[in-house]
Order: C-alpha cells, then structure tokens, then sequence
C-alpha cells in the first residue's frame, strides 16, 4: 500500500505536507462494536458486517463485506441488478473511508459486480482517491475482477422498459425510490470506518455522479470525531458537502442525531419549496459509539447492529 500523504494550504498559498496518516496518534476509545446501515437492506448488510466485527476484526473490512451482500442481492438501487440510466446502461458508485484519512472511491463504473471492493483497491494499489468510467473499469479488470456481461436483471429490465413508455426525464429521488447502501461501523478498537455504494438515480442521465462515491458529501470519516453517511438526492448532499458537514456538527459537541439534523434542516433552507419534492438522509456515529440519523422526510428507516441491539430505526424527519 501506498504511504498515504496529503497536503495543506499554508495562509500565504504554498502548502505543507500533512502528517503521515501512519503517525496520527490514536484516540481514545469505548471499544463497543456498532454498525449502522440506511434503508432496510441495511439490516442484511449489517449481518454481513457483523461476522467480522463480532469476531474482533476492523472496521474497515465489515464496512466493505457488509456491502458487498447488498451488491449481490437484486435490488433497485445497488450493484449490477439495479435500475439503468437512461440510455439502459447500469452505472456503479461507490467509495470506503478508514480511520486514518485513507479513502477511494468509483464513478460510473460499468459490469463490476462489486465496486466497494474496487473503491478500496483504489485506497490502497493507487495514489488517487476516484476513478471514473473506461477508467475504473479497466483498472478493476486489471485487478483481477470479472467483467461480467452487459444485461439487465429482469426487474430493472421490466423497469426500464415500464419507464422507456414515456421516456420522461425527472431526476428527482423521490422518497420511495431509495435503496444506496451507506454503512458506518466502529470496532473493538474504537476505529471507525465506512463505505456507500449505489445505482444512483433511477433512469439518471448518462454520465451521472451522485454522492455516494464523493468524500466528503455521501461518506466521511474523521477517527477522532466520527463517521457519517448519507442517501437521498445527491447532488443536494454534494453541495453542502453533507457528511463532512454532520462531522463538523458533531465536532462542536452535537450528538449524531442533532449533527444530522442540522444538515437536513441546512437543506431544507437551500432548498425553500422544493424541500418537499426531495428526500435526504444522514446516518452517523460519534467516537463515543453514539449513533443517530435524520430524514427529510419521513420514510426513512436505518439498522443498527451491536452486542446489545439488533434493529430497524425509524428516522426522525424535518417534514413530519
Ligand atoms: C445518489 N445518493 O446517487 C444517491 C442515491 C440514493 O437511495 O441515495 N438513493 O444521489
């Protein structure tokens, strides 16, 4: 693996060399296991996360096999069986973050079946932090990933073809028409971990980018305050860098509920009127294992798994 390194603006303009994420001192921690998922696949896929953090193993790889069990199941919005853009083709993106600032992430990629895994081969064979496209795909086949055929699932085929009847272009993520997988887990150690993985929108323009693979916006992950994610409309979470956001919340002594709300409420005020036409949500934990969620609307419902719970939660919302 690549020594991870980055840099930072000095006030006059010339940058400086961050501290190796090798060298930044650990944190305290309660060492309580958790893993939290959105929407209802999440139950499953926190299962998957647990066979790892249950046995002592890190977070990282429990938020990387936990998805990949939501990349496998047939499912609107997640892996090869999901709903295609609106040119038929299905189009990945996904992105993991660990606890030491390391993160990668796809875009658009195409006939992966599991682009988390391909997200943390660009963590951790490459110096860059997303691929994109022919890119991503070449770089996964080069990794030793199939290429698997270019169809669609029966149901996103019936889907397609359903939505292909009137060909209307309406990028809106309504409230039922979710499924991203976002997963945030702490293990024994108190490291904390996460990763998103998504469709995107149903029938989306080609060349669509959501949240989901951008740092920052559908995934963050700061060891020393805590790890959020998000679903819903991506492009109103990527503009107020959403999940970096509720980290900055918590950071200022927020709980992960509150943070979360924060952000929704943020939205809410960006968006005036047309908060009512969109949902976004955030889920997130804080280093002391605290967890918590928000909606904008309601509908919204996440798993949580640890040694003392195992349950669906239904978010509080803005619009009750
Ligand atoms: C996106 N945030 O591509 C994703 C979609 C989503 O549940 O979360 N759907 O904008």
């Amino acid at each position: 693996m690549l020594a991870a390194s980055a840099c930072r603006s000095r006030e006059d303009g010339s940058t400086v060399a961050v501290q190796s994420a090798d060298t930044i001192p650990p944190v305290a921690v309660t060492g309580q296991p958790v893993v939290l998922s959105t929407w209802n696949e999440g139950a499953a896929a926190n299962k998957g996360a647990w066979e790892v953090l249950g046995h002592g193993g890190n977070a990282l790889d429990a938020v990387e096999a936990g998805v990949k069990i939501t990349e496998s199941s047939r499912n609107c919005c997640v892996g090869l069986g999901a709903n295609p853009d609106r040119d038929g083709h299905v189009t990945l993106d996904a992105s993991i973050m660990d606890h030491q600032w390391n993160c990668g992430a796809v875009a658009a990629l195409e006939r992966i079946k599991h682009p988390i895994s391909v997200a943390r081969r660009v963590m951790e064979k490459t110096p860059h932090v997303l691929l994109v496209g022919v890119g991503a795909q070449q770089f996964a086949v080069t990794e030793g990933f199939p290429l698997e055929a270019d169809v669609l699932s029966p149901e996103a085929k019936h889907a397609y073809e359903e939505w292909l009847k009137k060909s209307e272009y309406k990028p809106v993520i309504n409230i039922e028409n979710h499924d991203t997988i976002g997963m945030i887990a702490m293990d024994t150690t108190g490291n904390l971990s996460g990763s998103c993985t998504t469709s995107g929108m149903a029938f989306k323009m080609r060349g669509r980018v959501g949240d989901s693979p951008i740092i920052g916006a559908g995934l963050f992950v700061d060891n020393e305050v805590g790890a959020v994610t998000a679903t819903g409309q991506g492009e109103d979470v990527i503009r107020m860098c959403g999940s970096h956001s509720v980290v900055e919340y918590m950071r200022q002594g927020m709980s992960p509920e509150q943070a979360c709300k924060t952000a929704v409420e943020k939205i809410a005020r960006i968006k005036g009127a047309k908060a009512k036409e969109i949902q976004v949500a955030f889920i997130a934990i804080n280093k002391k294992g605290d967890t918590g969620g928000y909606a904008l609307q309601p509908g919204f419902s996440y798993a949580i798994k640890s040694n003392s719970e195992e349950r669906m939660i239904v978010s509080k919302s803005h619009f009750a």
